[in-house]
């Protein structure tokens, strides 16, 4: 963690037009007075919204507004109220705590996430920083314009497509995961589709005589069923994964074939 202020936030002063916009280049003009006491805005607390998770290396990744892979940068805030982020800066450099300040009247819902692209096209919608990330280990920096630090870290080389966050979300350490965009921060990969099973082999299909059914899984208990329900084959495996049916006395017709956990399949019988 970045514990030490840059020498840029020792002397501060504020516009007077824009109260709680700190000018962190430690000089002072005509429109600018001393900070003093309660002066300074109220700011965010360190800890309350978080750098959270950051992809500095966006090949096969999310793509911003314009469909271009860039890095991003999640933030999350903890607190159970809004924050606005006003006079908020972001940085990849602590010599410049004040590159980038965010829009005005932007906030962060109460437990909400904020993605920012980083990607230097501020041309492209109002939260795209003028800063990349170097994928081979840079600094992040979060701050407020009264000159403290919210949050930041300087990190190492960065995976392609992995991001770098916090785990638990909002307050854990550092580490690896899977890409989770403007969402909790998990380790485990999670898919909107569900687990497929591997796909049960059937053949041949349609089938005069024997018909052959092969599986990754066990079989388990085999069922063959016509369209009425009926259970016309029925054969235990025990957990072999090839089985062999007799069909040459079925009926021709459609059937419903049920072999343990595997997906159920329609079988044809068709005699010549
Ligand atoms: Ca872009
Ligand atoms: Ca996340």
């Amino acid at each position: 963690m970045f514990s030490v202020l840059p020498a840029a936030f020792t002397q501060r002063y504020y516009d007077i037009n824009h109260p709680g916009i700190a000018n962190f280049d430690g000089t002072r003009n005509p429109n600018e007075k001393a900070a003093a006491s309660g002066d300074a805005p109220a700011g965010l607390m360190a800890g309350s919204v978080v750098i959270n998770e950051f992809l500095a290396k966006n090949v096969n990744g999310e793509t911003d507004e314009v469909g271009q892979h860039e890095d991003w940068l999640e933030l999350y805030n903890n607190d159970d109220i809004e924050h606005s982020l006003n006079g908020i800066y972001l940085t990849d450099d602590p010599a410049k705590p004040d590159k980038w300040l965010f829009p005005i009247n932007t906030s962060i819902a109460a437990n909400g996430f904020l993605i920012i692209w980083l990607d230097e096209d501020p041309t492209q919608g109002p939260l795209h920083a003028n800063f990349k990330l170097n994928n081979d280990g840079e600094f992040l920096m979060l701050s407020n314009g009264a000159g403290s630090v919210i949050d930041s870290l300087s990190f190492g080389a960065q995976r392609t497509d992995t991001t770098f966050g916090r785990y638990p979300n909002g307050t854990g350490a550092f580490t690896f995961m899977p890409r989770t965009f403007n969402a909790v921060n998990s380790l485990t990969v999670s898919s909107m589709e569900p687990e497929q099973e591997p796909p049960m082999l059937i053949f041949p299909n349609p089938a005069s005589d024997m018909l052959t059914v092969e599986s990754a899984l066990p079989l388990g208990r085999i069922g063959m069923f016509d369209m009425l329900g009926r259970e016309l084959v029925r054969r235990e495996t025990n957990g072999s994964k090839t089985a062999y049916l007799d069909v040459k006395d079925l009926p021709e017709g459609l059937y419903c074939l049920k072999a343990g956990n595997n997906a159920a399949a329609i079988v044809i019988v068709q005699h010549r």
